[in-house]
């Protein structure tokens, strides 16, 4: 039995082969970090940062400890958290599951229940995000590029022939942003593109990306209402999302499934707010999920 008396976070890690997930609680039992987190060396090095900025000492724990599944994020991990690592403020115990850590991990009925869920709605952004991608892929050689945003922007632009001069100024600036950010902050092998495996952190990582995303959806979203009174109709909101590549019947689905009003109409906020969601990592069973449901035409 160990003292951890002197540890004042606890971090638990359940290590898979892409991803891994975990969750970290303080001494008084609160939830301070729960989150996946993505195959990237820089990435957990900043989460074990952080809490370490925050919190002081931190325990960590896994579910396969190296000699039973080596696997590279896993030894980074430990890497980043040995005293030599990361500032040498960590002390770091491996301890099999059971008791105090592996009830973190594989926690009570109520809450495996709810990281079954968890799971659930994983798999529906993995899905949005694959979706996103093949439409972003406007030129068709199965990578992003510059091109496919440029290619995109006009697409856009030229269906938003009612809106001003400002509003099609923000969603140049948004389709740019976006794939700035994904140049700089996603290329991992450099090679000036981005495959589709580089792009899923940008749905896993709100923390990380949820500015470019707010932009891009409060530019596209202001498209939908070139006359400024908050509201968006069908016809137009179609014509946007063909433009982006989406299906009809999806699109219709989605505007459906943000609840028109009599006038058939949505607010721009619900849009916006609906394109955010489409990106988050631990969100399903939502309308966003209407653009990925395969439906009969
Ligand atoms: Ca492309
Ligand atoms: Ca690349
Ligand atoms: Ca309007």
């Amino acid at each position: 039995m160990i003292d951890t008396g002197d540890v004042d976070a606890f971090l638990g890690l359940d290590v898979g082969k892409g991803e891994h997930h975990g969750t970290a609680v303080i001494p008084a039992g609160k939830r301070v970090f729960d989150r996946w987190l993505p195959n990237s060396e820089p990435k957990m090095r900043a989460v074990l940062d952080k809490l370490t900025a925050k919190h002081g000492t931190v325990l960590s724990s896994s579910t396969s400890p190296p000699p039973l599944a080596p696997c590279q994020p896993y030894e980074l991990f430990v890497d980043a958290l040995t005293p030599s690592g990361s500032g040498g403020l960590l002390t770091v115990t491996f301890l099999p599951l059971g008791g105090f850590m592996g009830a973190l991990i594989e926690p009570s009925p109520g809450t495996k229940d709810r990281r079954r869920e968890v799971m659930d709605m994983r798999t529906e952004a993995t899905e949005r995000a694959e979706l996103v991608f093949s439409l972003f892929d406007a030129n068709g050689n199965g990578v992003l590029d510059s091109e496919d945003f440029d290619l995109m922007t006009g697409r856009v632009l030229e269906v938003a022939v009612a809106s001003d001069d400002g509003a099609r100024e923000a969603i140049r600036a948004a389709f740019r942003r976006y794939w700035t950010t994904l140049a700089t902050e996603l290329d991992a092998n450099g090679d000036g593109v981005i495959s589709v495996d580089e792009f899923r952190p940008f749905v896993l990582d709100p923390e990380r990306f949820g500015p470019t995303i707010t932009e891009f959806a409060e530019a596209l979203s202001a498209l939908g209402d070139p006359d400024g009174d908050g509201l968006i109709e069908r016809p137009l909101f179609v014509s946007l999302m063909r433009a982006i590549g989406f299906a009809e019947a999806n699109i219709h689905a989605l505007f459906d499934a943000f609840g028109p009003d009599v006038e058939d109409r949505i607010t721009v906020t619900t849009w916006a707010r609906g394109i955010e969601d489409y990106y988050a990592p631990d969100m399903g069973g939502i309308p966003a999920d209407q653009l990925v449901a395969v439906r009969a035409v």
